[in-house]
This record gives structure tokens, sequence and C-alpha cells, in this order.
């Protein structure tokens, strides 16, 4: 039995992940993200079985929710024990983008997979650190302003998250659409 590991995430388009892209410099040791790695995670759901995955995919079959307009909106960064680990964009407005999170965490609920425990905040993985990685305080000043045009989140994906070695490759399993 084969485990699959899961999460529900938006995609940014392309000219937002390039802006993205663009400012992945300047803090040495950081695993910056690949265009392809690059999403909003609405929903982290770990690894299921086989039957499982059927099940959540095809529980997201019925996401009723109206497309989301966003923008970026400054950097941060996510401790654990007082470790930078990882450095994000944020996206705003934030009150759009949780009550998606609350549909998805609903439809999931239905299918058993248990509820999310971490506070939700939107942001987009810019790079992953490690205790060898340089500071990350001038990036975060440097980039305190960073802002998008405004952009259409108008579809979830259901990913699938692959450990590799040099970092978890995503792989998009279904698409579900937004209404415009
Ligand atoms: O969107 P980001 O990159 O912040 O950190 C993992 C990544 O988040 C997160 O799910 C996304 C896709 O892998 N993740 C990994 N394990 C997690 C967990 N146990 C988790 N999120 C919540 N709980």
């Amino acid at each position: 039995m084969s485990a699959h590991r899961l999460f529900v995430a938006l995609r940014p388009p392309r000219p937002i992940r390039a802006q993205l892209t663009a400012a992945m410099h300047g803090i040495s040791g950081a695993r910056w993200q690949s265009d392809d790695q690059l999403h909003l995670t609405l929903r982290f759901i770990g690894e299921v079985d086989h039957h499982r995955a059927e099940d959540v995919a095809a529980a997201l079959g019925a996401l009723h929710a109206p497309s989301v307009a966003a923008r970026i909106a400054g950097v941060g960064m996510f401790e654990r024990r007082g470790q930078p680990h990882t450095v994000w964009a944020g996206v705003a407005p934030a009150e759009p983008l949780a009550a998606l999170h609350h549909k998805v965490d609903q439809l999931l609920a239905r299918v058993g997979v248990a509820g999310e425990t971490r506070a939700f905040v939107p942001h987009i993985t810019l790079a992953r650190l490690n205790r060898s990685s340089g500071p990350v305080a001038p990036f975060v000043a440097l980039h305190s302003d960073l802002a998008s045009e405004a952009f259409t989140f108008d579809h979830v994906t259901l990913y699938e998250s692959e450990l590799a070695h040099g970092g978890s490759r995503y792989h998009p399993v279904a698409r579900y659409p937004l209404a415009s």
C-alpha cells in the first residue's frame, strides 16, 4: 500500500512567480524554491493511502467557492526553536484566503482528514533555511514593502509531495476551478 503525501494549494500566475524568483538572493546557504515549487498552501494533509487519496480528490470536487483576488504583500519568516527555517512572501488580503482555507478544511473533514491545528498564515515559501544559512534580517528588511500587481487565483490544486534529495518535488494531482 503506497502512501501519498498530499496538500492543497493555490498556484500563483507566471508573472507573479517570476517576480518572486527575481527576489531570491541575498541569504547565503538558503535553499531557494524553484518555479515549480511556488505555491500558497491552503491545507497540508500529510500521508494517506491510495483509497484515502481518492476520497480526498473526490471530496474536493464538491468545492464551490469564488476565485480570489490577491497581491503579494511583504515578506516574513517562520522560526522553529528560535531558528529561522522558512522565508516567505505574504499574500493579502487574508480574509478571502482564510475563507477558502476553511471551506477546504470542511470538505476534508467529511472524508475524515483531521482538522488543521496551525494558524493559517497565507504565504508563498521562497526559501528553506538551516543552521548554516546566513542572516535573514537584511533580506526581510529589504523586501518589507514587496508588492505585486493584483492577480487572481482561479483554481485550487491538489498536490502530491515527493520527498527528494534536493528538496521536495510537487506534482499536481487534480485541479478544481474557482467561480469567476
Ligand atoms: O507552503 P509551505 O512551503 O509553507 O512546510 C510544508 C509546505 O508548506 C507544509 O506543507 C507544505 C507542502 O509540503 N507542511 C509539511 N508538513 C506539515 C505539517 N506536518 C506541513 N504543514 C502542516 N503540518
